[in-house]
């Protein structure tokens, strides 16, 4: 790794973001894509019409309806890795818990446009976004699984509010468009292999094109109020835990369950 644990906490300080390129061997990609794409096909028949209307994401991956057990301790495994938790503790020191999984994909409708957002703003109003984003936020870790446009992010907006041009284009203010172009943001492209880790508060939004198929793995603070947000059935059972090297990520999440 090009830079240190330290230097990388010190960047997604400041700038809510930061790229690990070829972090992942193709075999390690190459592994990973197999069981994603058993999940993305039967996920697509299984939800054809919203694929074929509006979908760009799905999530549960790790979940029971269309992963057999095998599939999912490798994902559990996979998401728990040596290579993964050095970054996850990089920026969370204390006790990470896994939320979830989500899959982006490129929309089937070509008009549909991308668009900015910070993920805070469909669950608060404005007045509570601009407190959210001055406490512990969601982690999101972004791994194509082909090379992909990417995401373009503002950075720094995960701890500063919008600025005029920010606001009314994200928010839809002002005859303003979501999908527009806003001149702070910073597009990077990502290719498999590649890690991005980034906040999901700060200003961003997936770029769509290519072949772009990208696991995001979400990621709390275990003293952050987000244990509702998971879902049971996307962690791994008694027998599935005895299969997974290092299961505290999950086990931090179990342990957040017990207490709520
Ligand atoms: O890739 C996308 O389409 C959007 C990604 C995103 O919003 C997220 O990961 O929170």
């Amino acid at each position: 790794m090009v830079e240190s644990l330290q230097q990388l906490n010190s960047r997604y300080d400041e700038q809510g973001y930061f790229v690990i390129r070829n972090y992942f061997s193709a075999s390690e990609i190459a592994s990973l894509r197999t069981v994603i794409l058993k999940f993305h096909e039967l996920w697509k028949q299984d939800n054809a019409e919203f694929y074929q209307q509006e979908a760009f994401n799905s999530s549960l991956i790790t979940g029971s309806q269309y992963l057999a057990s095998d599939d999912r301790v490798q994902l559990f495994n996979f998401i728990s890795s040596k290579k993964i938790m050095n970054i996850v503790e990089a920026v969370i020191a204390s006790k990470p818990a896994f939320m979830n999984t989500q899959l982006f994909f490129n929309p089937v409708n070509r008009q549909q446009k991308d668009f900015w957002h910070r993920d805070c703003q469909y669950d608060y109003d404005v007045e509570g976004q601009k407190k959210v984003i001055h406490e512990t936020q969601v982690l999101h870790l972004r791994v194509p699984l082909f090379d992909e446009l990417g995401m373009e992010l503002v950075p720094g907006t995960h701890k500063r509010w919008d600025n005029e041009e920010e606001f009314n284009v994200r928010q839809e203010e002002r005859g303003r468009e979501s999908s527009e172009n806003l001149s702070t943001g910073k597009k990077i492209t990502l290719a498999a292999g590649d890690l991005l880790v980034f906040s999901a508060d700060m200003i961003h939004r997936g770029l769509y094109g290519l072949d772009r198929l990208a696991l995001d793995i979400l990621v709390f603070d275990s003293s952050a109020d987000y244990v509702d947000y998971v879902d049971d059935d996307c962690l791994p059972d008694r027998s599935m835990l005895e299969k997974i090297t290092d299961p505290r990520l999950f086990l931090n999440t179990m342990a957040l369950k017990l207490q709520d």
